[in-house]
């Protein structure tokens, strides 16, 4: 691979990955000539006088201006985690499908708008809130409600298979990757293997996967959040968590970790609110890693 070629430089910035651009890259972007290289621990940029352009190293967005100057960053994982349902997968109508057909059958009222409150809490969760004032239910009636929900539910997904991908999302972590971010996959769901699986995202997209068969501690509480980071040693101050639903964003804040609220409600208080993976940009991300440095 010529020198050129190994650094990419789209619309916006010129971007550079220390994992997979060589040291020593010599380029000549937008009229300034840039050198990259890699020490010990860091990773910086020389830029001749020119034009202010802007540069993503290793996912960190750099602001360059037009004086000549070194621009450095400390080399260390940076980590955007992603939830499963409602952010790359569209599999909340399965769950929802599921629900409302044990709550017929213990004859209790369940509804779309009920439903919002189940985004992102555990199956026993999911159903102490469905069942909550109108029906009292034991241990083992638990148990057999949610293998039986769970049975309809894995149906569900087998049947919807490739349909439940999200637009967009395999696109958005491909381009987060290429800058040299670690992705990873938190979800509370014990199926989230078997979904991205279905949806083609089990190689090739999640340097880390955690989920509810790692942990049973349900967000709010940061539990799998701490653990998908762990699992891409970056400490949670670099990590930036993708979520649809309110437990989920608090659960991102009780880590002490950024957060992208991404649908359509209950998570305005994340740093950072897209509609969807498909409408989200690239650079958000890399502003928010470039503010913490
Ligand atoms: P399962 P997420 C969550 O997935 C769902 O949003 C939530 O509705 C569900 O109860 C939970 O997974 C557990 O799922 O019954 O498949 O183990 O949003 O954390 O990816
Ligand atoms: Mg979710």
């Amino acid at each position: 691979m010529s020198k050129e070629e190994a650094l990419s430089g789209d619309e916006r910035a010129l971007l550079f990955n220390p994992d997979r651009d060589s040291a020593g890259n010599e380029i000549t972007y937008k009229g300034r000539q840039c050198t990259f290289r890699i020490e010990d621990s860091s990773a910086s940029v020389e830029v001749v006088a020119g034009e202010p352009i802007e540069i993503v190293m290793g996912g960190v967005l750099f602001s360059i201006p037009a004086e000549a100057g070194t621009h450095r960053i400390e080399l260390r994982p940076r980590a955007c985690i992603f939830d499963l349902d409602g952010v790359v997968a569209d599999s909340a109508p399965c769950h929802y499908r599921a629900w409302k057909a044990i709550a017929d059958k213990l004859g209790i009222e369940f509804d779309e708008e009920k439903n919002h409150l189940l985004r992102g809490v555990s199956r026993r969760r999911s159903l102490e809130i469905m069942a909550d004032g109108q029906v009292e239910l034991s241990e083992e009636d638990i148990e057999k409600c949610m293998t039986e929900k769970n049975e309809i539910y894995k149906g569900m997904i087998a049947t919807a298979g490739m349909s439940l991908l999200l637009p967009g999302a395999r696109e958005f972590l491909k381009k987060l990757r290429r800058a040299g971010l670690k992705i990873a996959l938190a979800s509370a769901s014990r199926n989230a293997k078997t979904i991205l699986r279905n949806i083609g995202m089990i190689d090739g997209y999640f340097d880390a996967i955690a989920d509810g068969t790692d942990t049973s501690i349900a967000k709010p509480d940061p539990a799998v959040f701490l653990m998908a980071a762990k699992r891409v040693n970056a400490a949670p101050s670099d990590c930036l968590v993708f979520e649809d639903a309110p437990a989920g964003v608090d659960a991102a804040i009780a880590g002490k970790m950024g957060s992208v609220g991404v649908g359509p409600a209950g998570v305005d208080h994340a740093d950072i609110r897209e509609d969807s993976l498909e409408k989200a940009d690239v650079y958000d991300v890399f502003e928010f890693f470039g503010r913490k440095g």
